[in-house]
């Protein structure tokens, strides 16, 4: 347990650490209950910081010995580190400590998962490992011995020496010590080689349990795609002889960057046409290049302090997304990720977790790992780019390498690159880094004499500590369309900058329809409006004509909710003309054909001042998709059809476009024949996607029990597959029923509540299954409130992050609020309540 007393952190206090640090050298000796750690660090005086003690990071360590110049020296303890008497001058810092792997279960440290020693650093955890200034302006060249009886010892950098029981690692790029790795185990590699773009060869393995040899091929190419366009597209070239990534089953996040030893959540790595959708290897293909991507962003250059950590996850959440698009389908991409944003980020920009891009001040670091930090601020990084245009944004970015490789940067040295090669003042657009809220925008138009004018407006409501916003300057992509269709003025980009602002259009013949905010161009929530079904029919822009249909989907079941309509006919037959088109890209229909959540329909009320009711949302939208089902009874085995793949299995876009199309078809489908074609093509499913697609549909028809046993006879012993088979149960379940289903799994022999991915299967599928999670009787609020409050001695920060769950609380009725608050209070009143969990809670009900 760390101190209970939460202290905050501000970045208004940042200073640099007293001393530098020329090398770094540890030994570890493993051993699972007493893992004995050897530091030689040399110290220096750094002339640019202010006086200060010298202060060594440390938590859950038992010192043996400490020396400085090899003279014993007794510093002084705290919960935290040490302080100890140094020289004026160089040094050399000796210590020796003792921790324990296997009694970690926070999965931060040294600690061990299936047998095999792995560490987690990022972001405070190297001081569970030695004492050491664990701050990542602190970047030291490490070289690194690991002695224990393992075949396989591994480290950052490159392999210098290995014999039986011992390997020695030299890592030549100096790194701050959240990017310090160790795994050691019974491993086996699969192996793989890349040259280069200057002819280096570089050794690639994926390191995993026997046994899972068979699901690392996809993973290997993600790879190699992942380096090659690091080079071609930002000319960055990897920089060692070795690059290893190792899977392990326990694990709090989906992956991390350590310096050329990347270590996964087997989820996020290991894959195979049997065992893992079309949308697993779609993320994981996405998470590999995300890590490697970190190379250079994060790792050659890093940020100077963890305020400034969307300065590495922005950017390189913005690179894999551009990867994606590139190898994928672009369209597809955005309008994936703009769900994602209002499905993730707008409920938390919009409630009490509300933060900067760039936070002013943290209790805990890792309850900032949010969808503010990664997705707004790859948001952030793509308006930046609209606003400049390509060619500046690459001028800009190659300034950015040039300028601060090796460096610890700041959100001021990015900005500085792009004002430098552009000239370009960017002091207001700095107000996306700084404000928090999602702005809201308006749009209203004029006609006039052949001139049609679009009058912005922007607002953002208050955030907490934040209640005045000024205005940002927001890249508005509009496109005008004449009446009979055609593009009357291509995409041009407005930039918004006061509160108000209008745009004339002149020479126009007739009256346009305004396509604004095209390809989603600022994350923001938009009000225009416009005809929707026109530009359903006709937009050129891919994402704009997907939002003209989810407009009115949105719009729909609204009516259907709050005044009791009935589904709206002529957005269906619109919608049918684009799943008719076969020129259209099947994923792309897909994504037409798929309904908002509940969660985005419960934020759509609450943005109306309506206060949703998850029930009635439920309700609605199963009529809906009854009215669709019954319309397209005789289209939908027409449109099924289209989707059948006689080839053999390949995950990639086309492929899995025509599985996503063919999976929205058959939830239709089993709503007319009671899950006969669902259970036609589970007994038939020959990889994953159809077979997870069918067993949720037999779910969802009622009639799955069978398919749920004989599942879970073929999988049983597949841990990956088993966590399909948690969550599924509790997703595909009508609302009470899931929560019955999530009492029982929490029972069943195979639930690992220790194991994070096990966790997440059952209680993210709960909170994320909004009716049952909201059910009236509070039945979810209590049962995941017992689990955290058991799961936060363990590992408080899946625990933290999990609590976020609750974070729309005050959108829903009295009644509602009160039962959440009494589960949030009886967190609060836990013995030992963990800082992570203390502070997420305490936020939450602020
Ligand atoms: N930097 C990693 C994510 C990560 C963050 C924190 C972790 O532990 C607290 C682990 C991983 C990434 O962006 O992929
Ligand atoms: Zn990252």
């Amino acid at each position: 347990m760390k101190d209970a007393s939460p202290q905050t952190i501000f970045l208004k206090d940042y200073a640099a650490f007293g001393w530098r640090i020329e090398d770094v050298h540890l030994t570890f000796h493993l051993s699972g209950g007493a893992t004995r750690v050897v530091s030689r660090i040399h110290f220096a005086p750094n002339p640019d910081a202010p006086e200060q003690a010298f202060f060594l990071h440390g938590e859950q360590l038992k010192l043996i010995r400490a020396s400085i110049d090899g003279n014993a020296v007794s510093p002084e303890l705290s919960e935290q580190g040490l302080t100890c008497d140094v020289p004026s001058g160089p040094f050399l810092w000796e210590s020796e400590v003792e921790i324990a792997p296997d009694s970690n279960t926070a999965l931060e440290g040294l600690y061990m998962s299936g047998g095999m020693y792995c560490t987690q650093c990022e972001a405070e955890g190297f001081r569970k490992i030695t004492y050491y200034p664990d701050r990542p302006d602190v970047m030291a060249v490490f070289t690194v011995r690991v002695e224990g009886d393992m075949p396989v010892l591994l480290s950052n950098g490159n392999l210098k020496g290995n014999g039986d029981g011992w390997a020695e690692w030299h890592d030549p790029w100096p790194k701050p010590a959240y990017l310090f790795a160790l795994v050691a185990g019974d491993l086996v590699n699969f192996p793989g080689a890349f040259k280069t773009m200057s002819g280096k060869d570089v050794a690639l393995n994926i390191w995993v349990r026997p046994g899972d040899e068979g699901k690392c091929a996809f993973g290997m190419e993600a790879l190699i795609a992942s380096m090659k366009w690091d080079e071609e597209v930002y000319g960055r070239e990897y920089d060692l002889e070795i690059f290893n990534i190792v899977a392990v089953d326990d694990f709090n996040m989906g992956a991390m960057e350590n310096k050329g030893l990347n270590v996964f959540n087997s989820s996020c790595v290991l894959a195979s046409p049997e065992t893992s959708t079309d949308s697993n290897f779609e993320r994981i293909e996405a998470i590999i290049a995300h890590e490697y991507f970190h190379n250079w962003t994060g790792n050659r250059i890093t940020c100077r302090d963890w305020f400034q950590l969307c300065l590495k996850e922005g950017l390189t959440v913005f690179r894999d997304g551009q990867f994606t698009s590139d190898v994928r389908s672009a369209p597809v991409k955005r309008i994936e990720d703009v769900i994602q944003l209002r499905a993730r980020q707008f409920p938390e920009d919009q409630g009490p977790l509300a933060h900067p891009v760039r936070p002013e001040s943290f209790q805990e670091i890792n309850n900032f790992y949010t969808a503010t930090i990664y997705e707004k601020g790859a948001e952030v990084i793509g308006m930046l780019k609209t606003l400049v245009g390509d060619d500046a944004y690459a001028k800009a970015v190659d300034l950015y390498f040039d300028r601060h490789d090796g460096d610890a940067a700041t959100i001021e040295d990015w900005l500085k690159v792009f004002e430098d090669s552009t000239g370009r003042d960017l002091t207001q657009f700095k107000r996306w880094y700084a404000q928090a809220g999602t702005p809201f925008v308006t749009v209203e138009e004029a006609w006039e004499d052949g001139t049609f004018t679009l009058t912005l407006r922007q607002h953002t409501p208050p955030s907490p500590g934040q209640d005045v916003k000024k205005p940002y300057v927001i890249p508005v992509a509009v496109g005008l369309i004449g009446p009979n269709g055609n593009e009357v003025l291509e995409t041009q980009i407005l930039e918004l900058a006061d509160a108000e602002q209008s745009f004339d259009f002149s020479g126009l013949a007739a009256r346009p329809v305004a396509s604004v905010l095209r390809g989603f161009s600022a994350p923001v929530v938009l009000t225009h409006d416009v005809d929707r079904a026109f530009l359903l029919a006709h937009d050129s822009d891919p994402f704009n004509r997907w939002e003209a249909s989810r407009g009115l989907a949105r719009d729909c079941l609204l009516a259907m909710i709050r005044d009791g309509a009935a589904p709206d006919a002529a957005w269906l037959d619109g919608l049918e003309k684009v799943l008719r088109d076969d020129t259209l890209d099947p994923a792309y229909r897909a994504l037409m054909l798929e309904a908002p959540s509940a969660a985005e329909m419960a934020q759509v009320l609450h943005e109306n001042g309506v206060i949703p009711d998850p029930q009635a949302i439920w309700d609605a939208m199963d009529t809906l998709a009854q009215a669709m089902a019954d319309r397209w009874a005789g289209f939908l085995p027409e449109l099924a059809e289209q989707t059948k793949v006689t080839a053999a299995y390949k995950p990639d876009a086309e492929q899995a476009g025509k599985r996503f199309l063919g999976g929205a078809v058959l939830a239709l489908t089993r709503r007319l024949d009671g899950g006969a074609a669902a259970l036609a093509q589970f007994e038939t499913a020959d990889n994953m996607t159809l077979q997870l697609v069918a067993l949720g549909n037999l779910l969802r028809a009622g009639v799955g029990d069978a398919a749920l046993s004989a599942f879970y006879g073929q999988w049983k012993d597949d841990r990956l597959v088993m966590d399909k088979w948690f969550g599924l149960q509790v997703s595909a379940s009508a609302p009470k029923d899931a929560i019955d289903r999530a009492e029982a799994l929490v029972q069943h022999e195979a639930f690992d509540w220790q194991n994070p991915n096990r966790f997440r299967a059952v209680f993210g599928a709960l909170s994320m299954h909004h009716a049952a999670f909201h059910h009236v009787s509070g039945r979810a609020y209590a049962l995941l409130t017992d689990w955290l409050i058991k799961l936060d001695d363990k590992n408080p920060q899946t625990t933290a992050r999990m609590c976020s769950a609750f974070q729309t609380w005050r959108r829903y009725d009295a009644d509602r609020q009160t039962l959440i608050e009494a589960q949030l209070q009886r967190i609060m009143a836990k013995p030992n309540l963990s800082p992570d969990t203390n502070e997420m809670v305490s936020r939450i009900l602020a």
